[in-house]
């Protein structure tokens, strides 16, 4: 198994006196694959584009967060911490609770009440978190949460925490990896904005050491040989949920609202990091409504069977609003972030009414399928 403190040893802070013994308390984080799109962009009448999806919900707890909370979590165990807190929307939670229990950490979590997917508290409970239930939202959690981030005690391991973006932002070097540059575009959904700041300073490290060597190999197996990486760096874009907005309204959300709970954030904590990105890339931050984030998750996994919660789609719907717009121009090569699987929330996707079937008439419900298609 060869997680991001194995195969980016030489691109990452060093851990301790050897990454390589924290590199052991890795769940295998990364190489998630990068999915052309075939079925999708004529459907969904952006045919004109090249469309990727970085599938980030096949990471060990099925989140981004996971490369992040990689190098948090080490570099808190090389720094003799015994307990790593957050604040959380779930899937922070979801991977600090894993990594920790892995660590022999413990691990303590303050989720907003009623606003979390069933699936993520399941994954805090499972491994073993102490869970904090707070009258109050994401960013009250936060709050809370900061004043410990200099107490020496314990390590806050939200985004606040610079491993965080750090290990996050070897996504982009993969990337670059699997398309041989980077692309034009480079989509995420934002909540804190700590993601896409991660791969701009992914992108940039590429784009300045002038390689994006395959590190699948270190450099020196026969298949995979060192990639000539980017004078280029794409156009970064963020999209936000309608409700949920402070990017696009200028200012903090009081009550943010939205079905994609993962990015219900109203006060972001890496804001004026995101506004640099979006200056040096020339990119922008838009809106996407959330019966257009549903409708794009469900369309994805229906078309193409790649299956990512609402606030991932969010990219993608934003996307696809930017094309027929012609904000994004034809032929544009553009990557979007899945940034958690579907799977996180199944109560989204009930079972249908059924009629019961006998198994004698199988052949008949078969024949009639087929006549449909
Ligand atoms: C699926 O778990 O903030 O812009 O506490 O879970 O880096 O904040 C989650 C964020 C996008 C936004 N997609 O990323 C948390 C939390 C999913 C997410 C984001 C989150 P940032």
């Amino acid at each position: 198994m060869r997680g991001l403190l194995h195969r980016y040893a030489d691109r990452l802070p060093q851990i301790g006196a050897d990454s390589k013994q924290y590199a052991a308390l890795s769940l295998g984080e990364g190489s998630t694959p990068l999915i052309p799109l075939l079925n999708l962009p004529q459907a969904m009448g952006v045919a004109n584009i090249n469309l990727w999806v970085k599938y980030e919900g096949l990471n060990p707890t099925a989140s981004f967060k996971d490369r992040g909370m990689a190098i948090a979590v080490a570099a808190a165990a090389a720094d003799n911490i015994s307990c790593v807190i957050c604040a959380s929307t779930g899937n922070t939670s979801a991977s600090a609770a894993a990594y920790a229990a892995r660590a022999g950490m413990a691990c303590l979590v303050l989720i907003p009440q009623g606003k979390v997917a069933l699936g993520k508290i399941a994954q805090a409970v499972a491994h073993n978190a102490v869970i904090v239930q707070i009258d109050g939202n994401f960013d009250d959690a936060m709050r809370a949460v900061r004043v410990y981030s200099d107490s020496g005690k314990v390590a806050v391991v939200n985004s606040i925490n610079p491993m965080r973006l750090q290990g996050q932002k070897t996504a982009a070097f993969e990337v670059i990896e699997t398309l041989g540059s980077a692309p034009d575009y480079h989509a995420l959904p934002v909540g804190n904005a700590g993601n896409i700041t991660a791969h701009w300073i992914g992108y940039s490290e590429a784009a300045s050491s002038g390689t994006a060597a395959c590190h699948y190999c270190q450099g020196n197996c026969t298949t995979c040989q060192p990639i000539a990486g980017g004078e280029k760096r794409p156009q970064m874009l963020g999209y936000q949920a309608a409700g949920s907005a402070p990017f696009v309204n200028g200012n903090p959300v009081a009550n943010p609202d939205t079905v994609a709970t993962a990015i219900r954030i109203g006060n972001p904590q890496s804001y004026e990091a995101a506004q640099v990105v979006l200056a040096e890339s020339n990119g922008w931050i838009s809106a996407v409504e959330d019966s257009d984030i549903l409708q794009t998750q469900r369309q994805l996994a229906a078309l193409e069977g790649v299956f990512c919660e609402p606030a991932s789609a969010a990219s993608l719907a934003g996307v696809i609003n930017d094309v027929k717009s012609g904000r994004i121009p034809a032929g544009a090569r553009v990557v979007c972030t899945l940034t958690g699987h579907g799977l996180k929330e199944p109560d989204l996707f009930p079972l249908p009414a059924l009629a019961s079937t006998a198994v004698g008439d199988l052949a008949a419900v078969i024949e009639q399928h087929l006549n449909n298609r």
